[in-house]
């Protein structure tokens, strides 16, 4: 998380436009660790600890770390340059939360989807849900140790993306790639593409 002084609560003069950005994923992509990578306020968590009712429902393989789940939301701020903030929504992505989703989504400008490619399978959920919903979005492909290096163009391909989906890879954990990919998504939903992409709708 980045450490934040006081002055930084408050957003500066400049700022003429907040957009809200919603972060969604499959389950333990990383969700909760990039909101709090990027936030320049300590983040709002929901975490509850993981309980014997996960075991089976939710799959921590691949995840030893993890003890602690999101269970309504993320919040998180980033101004991302003297004129635009984004207020960031993470929710998490299994089935029984979707409900959720709308009201986040609500008045939203895009999505950022991560997704972990050692369960690539876990996100195809999610991008339905997204395409049905008509909300555009950028694909972060968050990076583990143990995770095999595929190209944009393979995980668009497995992902069945089109070929306008910004696929942008990152750490989560590390603030910089995690802004570049929140760029990636202003930028793609700031375009006609994105526009385009509403409309059809
Ligand atoms: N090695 C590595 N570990 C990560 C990375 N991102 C997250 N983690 C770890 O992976 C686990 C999952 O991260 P979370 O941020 O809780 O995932 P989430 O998507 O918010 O999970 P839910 O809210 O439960 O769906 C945590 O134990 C993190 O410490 C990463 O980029 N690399
Ligand atoms: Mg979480």
């Amino acid at each position: 998380m980045v450490s934040v002084g006081s002055a930084d609560r408050y957003l500066p003069d400049t700022v003429q436009q907040a957009v809200k950005i919603l972060v969604v994923g499959a389950f333990g992509v990383g969700k909760t660790t990039l909101v709090g990578s990027v936030s320049e306020i300590e983040p709002l968590r929901t975490e509850e600890v993981m309980t014997e009712a996960s075991v089976g429902v939710d799959d921590a393989a691949g995840l030893d770390t993890k003890r602690t789940t999101t269970v309504a939301m993320d919040f998180g701020r980033i101004t991302l340059n003297s004129r635009l903030v984004l207020y960031l929504f993470g929710a998490p992505g299994q089935r029984r939360f979707w409900e959720l989703w709308d009201g986040l989504a609500e008045g939203a400008l895009g999505v950022l989807v991560i997704v972990d490619t050692r369960r690539l399978e876990d996100s195809f959920d999610v991008l339905e849900q997204l395409e049905l919903r008509g909300l555009p979005f950028a694909v972060a492909v968050n990076q583990f140790p143990d995770s095999e290096e595929y190209t944009a163009e393979e995980l668009r391909g497995a992902l069945d993306l089109l070929p306008r989906t910004p696929v942008v890879m990152c750490d989560a954990r590390e603030r910089g790639p995690s802004v570049d990919a929140l760029i990636s998504l202003v930028e793609y939903v700031s375009s006609d593409d994105a526009v385009r992409v509403k409309e059809s709708a």
